[in-house]
């Protein structure tokens, strides 16, 4: 190896050794996996405050009361996302999520390197979203397994049949995103498409695009365990109407 990946590999074990001396990185997990599957349908809801496909959401938004919300109208686990470029957020904006509940919270970020796992815990997440549409079969592998050794939750997302037969053995759940990365579009016909292609030792989440009760109901009756919902409960506040039986 030349002398810049030898002094890169020495500095990224000390800025982990670094992460692993602080107060979170030794706390223990609330899983999103159980909390969804002790909801029987569990609905995972998310904070940004803008987004690409939506625009300006809720820029305003205050992190703790939103969590709070989100908490007291029977969510099954805070989504935040970390992205400041398209979605407006920080990885700060955990730290108020976790002080805010004891729900198991997801940190949303483009994921491609560990340092940025590590970096999860230590902020106070339970679980991290990978996403097969960014990265390399390998990648993925190496990262889910570097997840779970920090104890971290691995929600694994596909929006392709392609990217379904890459999804690593080891995640804890699997979410199909109805968004067509490339048109912005959102369409539930997705997740029913995809339904049986799934594992099916994992609890299955629909991301996107979902807005009433109906569209609950129909997940629910296609076989999906969950929903990941952002844009329509940030603007609509009806989350309760979505949660209950
Ligand atoms: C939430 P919506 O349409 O309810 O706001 O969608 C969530 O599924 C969406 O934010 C999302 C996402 C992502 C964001 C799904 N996969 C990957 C960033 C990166």
């Amino acid at each position: 190896a030349n002398k810049r990946e030898e002094i890169a590999k020495l500095k990224t074990r000390k800025i982990i050794e670094g992460f692993s001396k602080t107060k979170n990185y030794n706390r223990k997990t609330i899983s999103l996996k159980q909390s969804i599957l002790d909801k029987g349908f569990g609905i995972i809801a998310e904070i940004k405050r803008k987004s690409p496909s939506g625009g300006n959401i809720k820029t305003d938004l205050n992190v703790e009361e939103q969590t709070s919300f989100y908490d007291k109208n029977g969510a099954a686990g805070i989504s935040i996302l970390t992205d400041d470029k398209y979605f407006g957020g920080n990885v700060i904006d955990i730290i108020g999520c976790r002080k805010a509940t004891t729900l198991p919270i997801l940190r949303k970020e483009f994921i491609i390197d560990i340092l940025q796992l590590y970096e999860s815990k230590i902020y106070g997440a339970d679980a991290v979203l990978l996403i097969g549409a960014v990265l390399q079969p390998e990648e993925a592998n190496y990262l889910t397994n570097v997840a779970r050794n920090l104890g971290l939750e691995v929600l694994y997302e596909v929006h392709t049949r392609e990217e379904v037969t890459y999804i690593p053995p080891e995640v804890d759940m699997v979410a199909v995103n109805n968004r067509d990365l490339k048109a912005q579009h959102t369409s539930l016909q997705h997740s029913f498409d995809l339904i049986n292609i799934l594992p099916k030792d994992v609890p299955l989440i629909s991301a996107s695009g979902i807005k009433t009760p109906e569209d609950i109901a129909k997940l629910k009756a296609a076989g999906y365990h969950g929903a990941l919902i952002g844009e329509s409960i940030l603007r609509e506040g009806h989350l309760a109407e979505l949660t209950k039986n």
